[in-house]
């Protein structure tokens, strides 16, 4: 007999409208969508990364389970014990580390690692959202387990994803220093409604800032290690590794990214338009952004139509640190053709998006971050659809 398909891994509907599916369990943002939203994402439009269906939860015996070499009085919290913690709430872009891949390059510089693995999801722009997240700082409930000196701690989800390795739970190991920091939360609550399974149902982490694939869904157990617990397998896929790395490094603050408000290879009517996109990073908040259209002029040619390239869009709300803004820049007289539109957004912290050709190469395809293009056409009016 063959092998049962998997079960698909997302629960809710994600029809096309709002969602492009990656494969079972990746089903990234339709930025065509985005101009319909606010600052935050509805939940249910959402991206959602999963590597596994949902585990079952029964509230009445859900437990987080807290221990570890440097907690003095390991425990069993009840979901009612989270709830009567002071609670918090914060508005963050959740980006996934591996958001951007397809674009990452194919070929690497060096003749030694010819291409990039074809199997990983192969995310365009839309692993990624913005949100309010509820909940409790992961500082307080260690407060009230007896927290020693600690190197580092893994928070381990309920569910069982099917490795090389046999079915894993999926996992993070993250540095003391960010669990415990102010806005590192256990979150209960997405846009002040219960959290939705697929997004993690009934608890979360949320490491702000950092890439998403920190932020394990569905948690089980947290435990704090005094001596440092080794990456889990998970992670062993969200380093920085290659030959421009001395050693692996563990990819953690999400980068500088940018998006157009517009579905890919869209069909426009000529005449004046007006373009929006949005524009964020992890390590604060968005400063500036630029925009190019180039128009192709030959198979492999395109030439801008602004001079000298990049033009300052208009950034249309007051940026906050690790949430995105939104952005418009005017485009005159859009005459039939093809085109590539790119943005390039640079942060409070000093940082710019880099040319694709100026990105350290990693063979994960991690932290993509340069100007990615979206292509579209322009049709004189008598053959538009
Ligand atoms: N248990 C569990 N947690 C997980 C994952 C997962 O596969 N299993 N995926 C991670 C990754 S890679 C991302 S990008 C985010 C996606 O969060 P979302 O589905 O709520 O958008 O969840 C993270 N937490
Ligand atoms: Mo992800």
């Amino acid at each position: 007999m063959p092998p049962k398909p998997p079960p698909n891994y997302v629960v809710q509907p994600t029809p096309s409208a709002y969602f492009i599916s990656r494969g079972n369990g990746s089903e990234e943002m339709n930025f065509g969508a985005a101009p319909e939203y606010g600052d935050l994402v509805p939940n249910d439009r959402m991206y959602i990364h999963s590597r596994a269906a949902p585990p079952p939860i029964d509230l009445t015996t859900w437990r987080l389970h807290v221990a570890g070499s440097a907690v003095a009085k390991p425990r069993a919290f009840t979901y009612d014990e989270l709830l009567a913690f002071p609670a918090v709430t914060c508005r963050r872009v959740l980006d996934c580390g591996v958001n951007c891949r397809a674009f990452f390059p194919r070929v690497s510089p060096y003749q030694s690692i010819k291409w990039l693995p074809t199997g990983w999801t192969q995310w365009h722009f839309g692993a990624v959202g913005a949100t309010e997240w509820t909940g409790v700082r992961v500082k307080d409930l260690l407060d009230a387990v007896g927290l020693g000196p600690a190197a580092n701690a893994q928070f381990t989800s309920l569910d069982a994803v099917a490795t090389e390795a046999g079915d894993l739970p999926y996992s993070q190991v993250i540095a003391i220093d960010k669990v415990l920091a102010d806005d590192t939360l256990l979150a209960y609550r997405m846009r002040d409604e219960p959290l939705p399974i697929d997004h993690g149902y009934p608890l979360r982490a949320i490491f702000s800032g950092w890439g998403a694939n920190s932020a394990v869904k569905w948690l089980g157990r947290i435990e704090v290690s005094q001596e440092p617990l080794p990456l889990t397998h998970f992670q062993r896929n969200q380093v920085l590794a290659g030959p421009d790395y001395a050693e692996p490094i563990l990819a953690t603050v999400g980068p500088v990214r940018s998006a157009f408000e517009l579905a890919e290879d869209i069909t426009l009517g000529p005449g004046d338009r007006t373009l929006h996109g949005r524009a964020w990073s992890g390590a604060g908040a968005i400063e500036q952004v630029e925009v190019r259209i180039d128009r192709q002029v030959a198979q492999d040619r395109w030439a801008p139509i602004w001079e000298p390239g990049w033009r300052s869009a208009k950034l249309l709300h007051a940026p906050e640190p690790m949430m995105w803004v939104r952005f418009e820049v005017t485009w005159k007289d859009a005459e039939p053709g093809r085109y590539r539109l790119m943005a390039r957004a640079s942060d409070d912290a000093g940082r710019v998006q880099p040319r694709p050709e100026a990105m350290v190469w990693n063979q994960h395809a991690v932290g993509y971050n340069g100007h990615a293009p979206l292509e579209l056409s322009v049709l004189p009016q008598s053959n538009m659809p």
